[in-house]
């Protein structure tokens, strides 16, 4: 921070934190959340059924899921039946810490590659956010001094490799494709020959959302995932599940059939800026079992934020 002609002190010059940038992106979801609270306990004098019933409908509008919602609630009850809560903030701080520890039970260390290529395979349904995500990524990967490679394994449309195109020219990665229509597989056995022995850190590979079936979708990662073992035997080493957080609960059911076939190892929760349902990051990751990687907070190159517990709470409450 430095001082401005007048003296104030400007922290404009210096890059926004992120938690600050978090804080931005979950505005819609920590407004009505609070607000929500407040409510429900506003000139109240006591912690009774009525703000408990508040509470609920708070925590399941914000998307916590069922689960979660009832099991803080009944932790709140255990606490006010033996005085331990009694105000709003008391309360918060309930919610705060139960939520951070279910974040935490899913936290996993990301995978030790011993030798480059990192395979990063990203999948989810059209429209999820899976090319622009992969855009992020590589800038932010950049940005640590790695090299990327992006491979155009969603062959199924000719704009899908087109937009994935103009990310690469964006990052100025290097980028492999074929033609539209071709094997998937074709492209990622190209890609990962080609990364292994230039020796480049990252290759993610970009996939279909839909095929003519959902059984062919799951099949093609299926066979993908051979496909890259041939090359390298523990590829791939992330797979990231991509999922909007505007779909809500919805979209659990859908993540399921992800997780359950193509062996998810982390999500990427995008669209939390458009949404006051960010809540639904805590059920996606206790649902699932699977840490979420990283969140996306707008459309621009930058708004792909790496995810830690301690600060999406922080984002949330403080
Ligand atoms: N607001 C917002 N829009 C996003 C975010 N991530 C992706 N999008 C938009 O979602 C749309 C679909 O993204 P795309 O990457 O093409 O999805 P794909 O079909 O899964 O590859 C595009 O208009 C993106 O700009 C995000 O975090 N926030
Ligand atoms: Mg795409």
């Amino acid at each position: 921070m430095f001082k401005s002609l007048f003296g104030s002190p400007t922290p404009a010059a210096s890059t926004p934190s992120l938690l600050d940038r978090l804080k931005a992106g979950v505005q819609k979801t920590r407004t009505e959340l609070m607000e929500k609270i407040e409510d429900a306990v506003h000139g109240r004098k006591e912690i009774d059924a009525e703000v408990l019933e508040e509470l609920e409908y708070a925590l399941i509008t914000a998307d916590l899921g069922t689960r979660t919602t009832t099991e803080i609630l009944e932790r709140i009850r255990d606490r006010v039946a033996r005085n331990q809560v009694g105000d709003a903030a008391e309360l918060k701080k309930l919610i705060r810490e139960f939520l951070l520890e279910v974040l935490q039970g899913s936290e996993r260390e990301p995978v030790h590659v011993a030798q480059p290529p990192t395979v990063i395979m990203v999948v989810g349904v059209n429209g999820a956010g899976k090319t622009t995500s992969i855009g992020k990524l590589t800038r932010r990967l950049q940005s640590d001094g790695k090299s990327v490679m992006m491979c155009a394994a969603d062959t199924f449309r000719a704009a899908a490799i087109e937009q994935l195109e103009v990310w690469a020219q964006r990052t100025g990665c290097e980028f492999v494709k074929q033609q539209a229509g071709s094997d998937p597989s074709a492209v990622l056995f190209d890609a990962l020959q080609s990364g292994k022995a230039r020796k480049i850190d990252y290759v993610i590979v970009d996939t279909a959302g839909r095929l003519h079936t959902k059984a062919n979708l799951m099949a093609e990662l299926e066979k993908m995932r051979r496909t890259a073992q041939r090359v390298i035997p523990d590829a791939p080493h992330e797979v990231l599940l991509v999922i909007e957080a505007t779909t809500g609960q919805n979209g659990l059911e859908q993540a399921r059939k992800f997780t359950e076939t193509a062996e998810v190892t982390g999500i990427i929760l995008t669209k939390l800026d458009g949404t006051a349902k960010g809540g639904v990051v805590v059920a996606i990751s206790r649902e699932l079992g699977v840490p979420i990687r990283y969140v996306g907070v707008g459309e621009q190159i930058d708004d792909l934020l790496p995810f830690e517990p301690e600060t999406f709470v922080a984002s949330l409450f403080d």
